[in-house]
């Protein structure tokens, strides 16, 4: 079996055997390399603070990016009205648990065999102030072609949308998925749907304005007291749930 192979279904088995597997589906892995230009670019698209691969691995050689896709009972669960579904606020808590496990328990198989890795938390790794992260999940994602960018500013992959990502930074060079992805989002590829910005409580998604990524986040802590049982569970999910890419 190849390494890619290897790593693909090491992420496979431990979301198809995890405690919670009744809220996820077959992940998604992709490969792309750590000196892919793109990754220098996004100092400019994201922020200056944005880390290049190396950065976090000096010997960075190739990024894994995995995408962990809800369950059809986890998606349907928060489609109706503004409040979110218990479901989806457990997902995202135990989605962050797995996806934070997956990537230690990869770091130490691939140490085994004298590959160096490193990994970045799901998520709560964003500065306060401006709201973004000095690493973006999905822009490795789509450096990796696991989909493009919808009007909800997920990325809609063959798996579709509702799901969350992990990355993991490897020492080993592992040839990149240089195949397109497909275009799904309807707006981008002819002005319809828009079904994204229409859901969303806060009028936060405009197609032709920036995400207002402030309004978003004081809805999604208001729906962070509602589950604060859970720990930090700020979450919303409208423009992904309406998505009609959600689940594919
Ligand atoms: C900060 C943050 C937020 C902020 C700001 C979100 C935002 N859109 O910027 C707040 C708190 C508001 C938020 C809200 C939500 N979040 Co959030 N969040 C993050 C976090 C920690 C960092 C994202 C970041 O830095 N954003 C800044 C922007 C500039 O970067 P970006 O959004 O990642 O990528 C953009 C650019 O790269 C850009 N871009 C433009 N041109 C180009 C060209 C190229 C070549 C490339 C590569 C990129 C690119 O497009 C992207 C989208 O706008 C990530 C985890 C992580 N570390 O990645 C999760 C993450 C983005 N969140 C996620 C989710 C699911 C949510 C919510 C649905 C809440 C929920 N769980 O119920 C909402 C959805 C909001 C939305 N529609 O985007 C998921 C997205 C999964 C997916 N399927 O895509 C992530 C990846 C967490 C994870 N581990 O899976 N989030």
């Amino acid at each position: 079996m190849s390494l890619k192979e290897e790593i693909r279904s090491f992420i496979e088995r431990m979301v198809l055997e995890s405690e919670r597997k009744d809220l996820f589906r077959k992940p998604l892995v992709g490969f792309s390399s750590a000196d892919n230009s793109l990754y220098t670019d996004l100092k400019d698209i994201v922020s200056p603070d944005h880390l290049h691969p190396k950065d976090i691995l000096p010997k960075a050689q190739t990024v894994v990016s995995f995408f962990v896709p809800f369950s059809e009972t986890v998606v349907d669960s928060n489609k109706k009205g503004p409040a979110v579904s218990y479901r989806w606020a457990e997902s995202y808590v135990e989605a962050n648990k797995l996806i934070n496990q997956i990537s230690a328990d990869l770091v130490d198989y691939l140490k085994k065999k004298n590959i160096d890795a490193a990994t970045i938390k799901a998520t709560h790794n964003f500065d306060e102030k401006t709201l973004k992260s000095a690493w973006s999940h999905r822009s490795g994602a789509y450096i990796a072609n696991m989909g493009k960018f919808g009007l909800n500013r997920m990325i809609i992959t063959r798996a579709g949308c509702a799901g969350r990502f992990g990355t993991v930074i490897i020492s080993a060079n592992i040839p990149a998925d240089n195949e397109e992805s497909t275009e799904f989002c309807l707006y981008h590829k002819n002005g319809s749907c828009l079904k994204c910005m229409k859901s969303c409580p806060q009028n936060a998604l405009h197609p032709d304005k920036e995400f207002d990524r402030f309004k978003c986040y004081d809805l999604l802590l208001k729906n962070a007291d509602e589950f604060s049982h859970m720990g930090l569970c700020d979450v919303c999910g409208k423009c992904v749930v309406s998505c009609p890419f959600a689940l594919l």
